[in-house]
């Protein structure tokens, strides 16, 4: 299975890891005085009760007090994660072993603030995350943390409906500073906000915004929220670079690359057009300022943002160091005269006909990863980090309890190939965190049978299950990659 790589290795230092979210790994969701977040409330229907029928759940249309799946009659409001809460040791240990220099995970807010309003954070929250940081420090591997990944306190999305009020601002940067003032010997390398991109299609995830509590249009509430994102991710960089000397802190979006569905060039135009709404989120974090474009598109489409004065200056003032992306499919870009949205899909509309796809639906395309490297940094020429990319698929567990996964392996195998390659063009890469190293609750199906691990986890889509760890022969293929320094494929 591993190929070798003719004279070439990756950067020294260079980052290998993986990648998680605190909502859909750790568990324990009310242990030690945590709150509920927006992410423990989110629908949970197990595969088994769909009965075959097309069931897809909208979390942002989801009720908070009494959610009621019609077809079911089920209400399971409570991810359970994979109890990492109670296993980080044995799964930090096993990360070792494959020779991770990175560990991305996320804060859960609620375990250090319940509601979001306290004034004094939760002890017992806080001393959690000490032991995690101390225990990967322990093996040299770095901490990569996610201050705000898809979730926030379920009260804050109630009283004030989510990141649609400037009040959130106030109420992040007290959790991000209570961060940096605890963990600044800890934690070196930090991100905003996940995905910020994608509050324009989930306002729910992205931004704990309520629906039907929306007064004005879904667009101009997504935008509104996304500039209080904007003004509060700035302000943690100016904090995180006062209190932290040294520390690296990036801005992240989900990277949609689209190709043109022809080479007609309305449609080029179209793909153009789709590119920059993707690229407006890094363009105002790492450059500092609204693209002109999208002043032409808000008034064009009738949004009007509400800004402060001094927003302006804020964010030209606390540009981000490294711009941090996931990847995991490209997307067709194609002119619909009845159509002027921006798109941001999670999953592409239209069929390329020349790539597979996942089991999910997912198209497969490694040299994608190329272009979107070498575009990003073309733009930007700022270091780049790569926290997402793996597939999600089902797993077969043998008789002796071994996982034959070469599918992941494949994938994998594929992209690095092509990071290399952009690493060879010129593109500056910190490192590469692959998704779910260990197997955790998907995010889009809330199940567990998507799976992206290199670590098997003994848990089923009804969370029943002796939560077990085992290595799938992509453990041992990760860590000749690793071990290598990338030059073992
Ligand atoms: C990203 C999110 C992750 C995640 C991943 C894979 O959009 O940042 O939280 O889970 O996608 O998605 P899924 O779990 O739906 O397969």
């Amino acid at each position: 299975m591993l190929k070798h790589t003719e004279g070439f290795s990756f950067p020294q230092g260079f980052l290998w890891g993986g990648a998680t979210a605190a909502n859909q790994l750790e568990g324990a969701y009310d242990a030690d005085g945590k709150g509920l977040s927006t992410s423990d409330m989110a629908p949970f229907i197990p595969h088994e009760l769909r009965d075959g029928k097309d069931f897809t759940f909208d979390v942002d249309s989801v009720q908070l007090e009494e959610y009621l799946d019609g077809d079911t009659g089920v209400y399971f409001p409570k991810r359970k994660g994979v109890d990492f809460y109670n296993h980080y040791k044995e799964d930090i240990a096993l990360f070792a072993e494959m020779g991770f220099k990175v560990f991305r995970l996320s804060i859960a807010w609620t375990r250090i603030f319940p509601t979001g309003e306290e004034t004094v954070p939760n002890e017992a929250g806080l001393a959690f995350y000490d032991k995690v940081f101390d225990e990967l420090l322990k093996y040299g591997i770095e901490p990569l943390v996610t201050i705000s990944h898809y979730e926030m306190p379920v009260e804050l999305s109630r009283k004030y409906n989510g990141w649609e009020n400037r009040k959130m601002i106030e109420l992040y940067l007290k959790f991000a500073n209570t961060l940096f003032d605890r963990y600044k010997n800890k934690v070196k390398y930090w991100i905003t906000f996940n995905e910020m991109n994608m509050i324009l299609t989930s306002l729910y995830t992205g931004g704990g915004i309520l629906e039907d509590r929306i007064l004005g249009t879904k667009e101009q509430v997504a935008y509104q929220a996304t500039h209080h994102q904007f003004v509060a991710s700035a302000l943690a960089v100016k904090s995180c670079k006062e209190k932290i000397p040294g520390a690296q802190i990036g801005c992240m979006i989900c990277r949609l690359e689209t190709y043109a569905a022809s080479s007609k060039p309305e449609d080029a135009l179209q793909t153009l057009k789709e590119d920059q709404m993707n690229l407006f989120y890094p363009e105002v974090q790492a450059r500092g300022e609204y693209p002109a474009y999208m002043q032409r598109y808000f008034k064009e489409n009738q949004i009007e943002l509400v800004k402060e004065p001094g927003d302006d200056q804020i964010l030209k003032d606390n540009t981000v160091d490294y711009i941090a992306f996931s990847y995991y499919m490209t997307y067709i870009g194609k002119y619909d005269p009845n159509d002027n949205s921006n798109s941001g899909m999670l999953v592409s509309q239209i069929k390329n006909p020349h790539l597979q796809v996942s089991e999910w639906g997912w198209p497969i395309d490694p040299i994608g990863l190329r272009i979107a490297l070498n575009r990003l940094y073309d733009r930007y020429r700022m270091p780049l980090f790569i926290v997402e990319n793996g597939l999600g698929a089902k797993d077969v567990v043998e008789e002796d309890g071994s996982v034959h996964d070469s599918y992941r392996i494949d994938y994998l195998q594929k992209h690095i190939e092509q990071m290399r390659e952009a690493v060879q063009d010129g593109v500056e890469l910190m490192g590469f965190t692959s998704w779910g190293p260990i197997d955790i609750i998907s995010c889009s199906t809330s199940e567990m049978e998507k799976r992206y691990g290199f670590i098997y986890v003994d848990q089923d889509n009804s969370g029943n299950g002796t939560l077990e760890r085992s290595r799938k022969d992509s453990f041992y293929w990760y860590k000749k990659v690793i071990e290598s320094n990338g030059s073992e494929l």
